[in-house]
């Protein structure tokens, strides 16, 4: 099946009515039946598939083990490949899913390249689905990867709540998983040799004039090479719910009002650092009345830079200005960091080999940082890790205009199924 079918397979689980896009929550009937999609996708092609403590899913091509060696000997150092298939609200079709579906159809590529010889391969491969990516539910993005990595505690991932106030904990036992077991997984970090994530690109990173040919062509693919260091911090204004028709103006300690402010500054702080980006996605009032002054208000800081000291100042900056506007308006203010990860760097020696690689596909495919967060990322202090990003026309992602299209999708199968080969073969 090629790239654009899978997907195709899969275009309507999680479609939005509301919002457009998809809405694809971690352990949402949607994100269920995806992950129940990959598994019979693996198991058509004859993968032995496994669901680890963490809810990771792994796809085992494995390789044939040498007299006396158990399988658990032949998957040590091996290839892994994969992404995630759970979404943001209202996001993409390919953000995720086109990194799985992708391996599905590397991986067909690479079966027909070992049944006509072409490929002599040494190494296991596994395809992985990485659970609570976009962090949507629980809050932390990259959940999974955290979890096997030991980048977040199993305390503080099982105390995490959902909008609803189920903790991740009691969610994550629903799916099967034990809480006791969830945490850091050395074992399962040791198969991992090399993790190559391909990915929707999220930017405009490749749909630039500087990339764009006299004919208007514009490379299919690039190579990753580093991941703006990012994180969410959650601010709580707090001021007096009252009634909105009795309380007059000037008896008023309106969070929303400082909220509003709060968000402004976030918008102007991030303006004076050239480079970073800094995001209120998420505004909370509580209790969230029509005829309410609100008592709180939640907001989210998503704030990002190239440099992790220009990340903090702009940070710092922006909760300096908020207890200003708090102050303002009789509330007050509290910041609390949600996640956190430091700009990643890729293995040199790996990026160098998918350069290679992608190029015999893409001769002109560039190196290419990016602003959004990923598995690989997370996995990238521990393994040698790297990306393959596919171009996205219109550079719009977290929304439903992302979007990729079927040439540039099967190229980018191509450029996969070659880097994976490379390092099979290794
Ligand atoms: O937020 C991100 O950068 C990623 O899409 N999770
Ligand atoms: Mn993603
Ligand atoms: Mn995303
Ligand atoms: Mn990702």
């Amino acid at each position: 099946m090629t790239v654009n079918s899978l997907m195709q397979a899969i275009a309507d689980i999680g479609a939005d009515p509301i919002r457009g896009g998809y809405s694809r929550p971690v352990y949402s009937d949607a994100d269920l039946t995806l992950r129940e999609w990959f598994i019979s996708e693996a198991q058509t092609r004859g993968l032995d598939v496994e669901t680890d403590h963490n809810g990771i899913i792994w796809a085992w091509w494995d390789r044939q083990a040498s007299a006396g060696e158990s399988v658990e000997a032949t998957r040590r150092n091996s290839v892994v490949t994969g992404s995630h298939l759970d979404s943001v609200p209202g996001g993409g079709a390919f953000d995720g899913p086109l990194g799985v579906a992708s391996a599905l159809a590397a991986l067909d590529e690479l079966k027909a390249r070992e049944q006509s010889g072409a490929l002599k391969r040494r190494r296991c491969l596994a395809i992985t689905v990485f659970p609570e990516e976009e962090g949507s539910r629980f809050g932390v993005a990259c959940l999974g990867s955290r979890l096997m990595t030991g980048a977040i505690t199993r305390e503080k991932a099982l105390n995490l709540r959902d909008s609803e106030g189920l903790s991740f904990g009691e969610v994550a036992a629903d799916h099967g998983l034990t809480p006791d077991l969830i945490g850091e997984d050395p074992a399962r970090l040791s198969t991992i040799g090399a993790f190559v994530e391909l990915h929707v690109e999220q930017g405009r990173g490749i749909n630039t004039p500087e990339y764009t040919a006299a004919d208007g062509k514009q490379p299919a693919v690039a190579v990753g090479n580093t991941i703006l260091g990012h994180g969410r911090w959650r601010l709580s204004v707090t001021g007096q719910g009252n009634h909105a028709g009795t309380t007059l103006m000037d008896d008023r300690a309106d969070p929303m009002v400082a909220a509003a402010e709060i968000t402004l500054a976030t918008r102007n702080t991030a303006r004076e650092h050239p480079g970073a980006r800094a995001t209120v996605g998420r505004l909370q009032p509580i209790p969230g009345g029509t005829n309410v002054i609100a008592s709180r208000v939640d907001l989210w800081l998503d704030v990002r830079h190239p440099q992790d000291e220009v990340t903090a100042t702009v940070v710092e900056k922006i909760y300096s200005r908020a207890k200003d506007c708090a102050l303002a308006h009789g509330c007050q203010v509290e910041m609390v960091e949600e996640s956190y990860s430091g700009t990643v760097h890729f293995s040199p020696e790996l990026s160098s080999q998918l350069e290679a690689a992608v190029r015999r596909t893409v001769p002109d495919a560039p190196i290419l940082p990016t602003g959004a967060g990923h598995d690989a990322g997370v996995l990238a202090a521990h393994v040698p890790s790297g990306m393959i990003y596919v171009r996205n026309p219109t550079g719009i992602s977290h929304a439903p205009e992302e979007s990729v299209e079927n040439d540039d999708a099967d190229q980018g199968v191509q450029a996969l199924a070659d880097a994976l080969s490379g390092l099979l073969e290794a």
